[in-house]
């Protein structure tokens, strides 16, 4: 059979997820980033057992594990009253700076051979298998992938249908350092804390621990609060209500920051003919069930497994989706509900039902594979 190759578009977690997996299947792949370097923009992430799975089969679990932490417990608060401190027991799970992720998938793109090519801003897709770039190329491929996030051109050049909607919260999620000194001494502070306040008004701030020196914080606030979804973030309101996380309220104040309206988006097809859209382009979702990525990377997997050996690559994408599109549906839906009524602040969102996903045997991941987490 001849080589196959794919045109790419967008160096995040879904376009180096499948750029790997490709690449792994003896697929030569061409990566287009339209910023300067290959860097992850946001904060800090949560990966579960499904995300784990996908990258142990793309060989980036160790780099991920050796930058990246599993909090003692997941402890919910309302007005600084603990609800629920789970530990999830028997469900892998990692916390860390997203810088430290997309690192370890570059990095692996880089050795696998991925052709990656920064400063390459794509502008649209032809359904015969074409990528037109900004500079005029155009680029020829046996499959194109659109992974080029939810402001996705590949997607809008192709006319899919696409429905958003926005939840009434948002959040601002930042890094700073872990200020233990400066908290008091309680081992609570190696745990992930999602801090509720209802009354007087509603305000969350999710507290993550990355790593020994860093701290994921997000600032939650409806979007119609002015003042608390405004960056940077109004100290003196955040350490009003949360006067016992004042150290890390204070530098986060000094950081710029980007307030995000949490949005849900889905298209009508994630196929149209040789252009397969992945990760956000396709299933933008609410980061309540911290799946956005883990979806993302288990359909862009999914993606190479479904295309690699195929004789008819139109017969595997419609099949692929087929396959791949539930688990991520179902997900996006509950995220979207979960974030809708604000459900997390009541701790008690760990069942079988919610965790789906995150239990979820990723296509291309062993069965009896058991991550030594
Ligand atoms: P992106 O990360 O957006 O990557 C797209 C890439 O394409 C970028 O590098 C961009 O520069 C590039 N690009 C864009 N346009 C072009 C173009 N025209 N030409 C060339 N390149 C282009 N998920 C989790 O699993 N766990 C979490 O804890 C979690 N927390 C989240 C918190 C929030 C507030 C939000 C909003 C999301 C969260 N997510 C989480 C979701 C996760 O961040 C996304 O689902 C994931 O980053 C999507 O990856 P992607 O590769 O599809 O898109
Ligand atoms: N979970 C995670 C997260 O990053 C966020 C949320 C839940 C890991 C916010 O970005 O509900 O907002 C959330």
């Amino acid at each position: 059979m001849s080589r196959q190759h794919a045109e790419i578009a967008g160096a995040g977690f879904a376009g180096l997820a499948a750029a790997i997996a490709l690449r792994q299947r003896g697929w030569t792949v061409t990566l287009h980033e339209r910023a300067p370097e290959l860097r992850s923009i946001g904060a800090g992430i949560v990966l579960w057992e499904n995300g784990l799975r996908v990258l142990h089969a793309l060989g980036a679990l160790d780099a991920v594990l050796e930058r990246s932490v599993t909090p003692p417990f997941y402890e919910t608060r309302i007005h600084n009253v603990t609800m629920t401190k789970h530990p999830f027991l028997g469900d892998p799970w990692r916390t860390m700076a997203r810088r430290d992720l997309h690192q370890a998938l570059a990095s692996r793109a880089a050795e696998v051979g991925v052709e990656i090519r920064v400063n390459s801003e794509v502008i649209g897709a032809d359904p015969k298998g074409v990528l037109y770039l900004e500079s005029g190329e155009e680029r020829s491929a046996d499959l194109v992938v659109g992974a080029d996030g939810v402001g996705s051109r590949v997607r809008d050049s192709l006319g899919f249908n696409i429905e958003r909607r926005r939840s009434r919260d948002g959040i601002t999620r930042l890094i700073v350092s872990r200020h233990l000194d400066d908290l008091g001494r309680s081992e609570d502070w190696h745990n992930v804390i999602d801090f509720w306040n209802f009354a007087p008004r509603i305000l969350r701030i999710l507290y993550v621990p990355c790593n020994e020196r860093e701290l994921y914080v997000a600032f939650m606030a409806p979007a119609d609060d002015p003042e608390g979804s405004a960056v940077p973030i109004a100290e003196d309101l955040w350490s009003e209500h949360f006067p016992y996380l004042a150290p890390i309220i204070a530098e986060a104040a000094t950081i710029e920051g980007r307030y995000d309206h949490y949005e849900t988006t889905t298209v009508d097809t994630w196929v149209k003919g040789r252009v397969a859209l992945i990760g956000d382009s396709a299933h933008a979702m609410t980061p309540s069930l911290a799946q956005g990525a883990g979806c993302a990377m288990m359909n862009a997997l999914g993606l190479a497994v479904s295309v690699a050996d195929a004789g008819d690559i139109d017969a595997a994408l419609a099949a692929w989706e087929k396959v791949e599109r539930p688990v991520t549906d179902r997900c996006q839906q509950r995220s979207k509900m979960l974030t809708d009524q604000r459900i997390l602040s009541r701790g008690e969102w760990m069942t079988d039902e919610l965790l789906e996903t995150a239990r979820h045997i990723p296509t291309g991941t062993s069965r009896e594979l058991e991550l030594a987490i």
